[in-house]
């Protein structure tokens, strides 16, 4: 699987009585979502994630509030600020990622296409390095 950072905008269904996005397997989400999870209650000043994953795929959305995602894949180091609900970040295959900088209200949805799997984690960042060179 290729390492990919990539933004994707979502279609708003608005009127005067508010806005509605659907996301849907295959059309608008990249993958077939097998797992969804949410962080939320988070501090300002502890950041998460700290990782890479093998293999899996995912979408990063923040429902309210805000969070910046730094990501790293081939040497390639960007930080991302979520802080739109029509806004995912996806995150594919050998990526280092690390939240920052959570708002009180950031409410943190995550779509995933595997189920979790504590054996696709890389929690060491030199570990991280080496997979990568290879
Ligand atoms: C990621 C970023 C964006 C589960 O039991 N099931 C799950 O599906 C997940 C995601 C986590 N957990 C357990 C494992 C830990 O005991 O929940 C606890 C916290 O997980 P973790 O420390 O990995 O959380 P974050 O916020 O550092 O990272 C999470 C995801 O794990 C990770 O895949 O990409 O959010």
């Amino acid at each position: 699987m290729t390492a990919n950072v990539s933004l994707i905008r979502f279609q708003v269904h608005g009127d005067d009585r508010g806005s509605l996005i659907a996301l849907e397997n295959g059309h608008n989400l990249p993958f077939d979502v097998k797992r969804v999870y949410y962080i939320f209650g988070t501090k300002a000043d502890v950041p998460r994630g700290f990782h890479a994953h093998r293999r899996l795929k995912q979408v990063l959305v923040a429902m309210s509030g805000s969070v910046t995602v730094k990501t790293e894949h081939n040497g390639k180091i960007e930080t991302h600020l979520l802080n739109r609900s029509d806004e995912g970040l996806l995150i594919e295959g050998l990526v280092w990622r690390e939240m920052h900088d959570f708002s009180p209200d950031c409410v943190l949805l995550v779509l995933a296409d595997e189920y979790y799997n504590e054996s696709d984690y890389i929690r060491d960042y030199e570990l991280f390095k080496k997979e990568e060179s290879r």
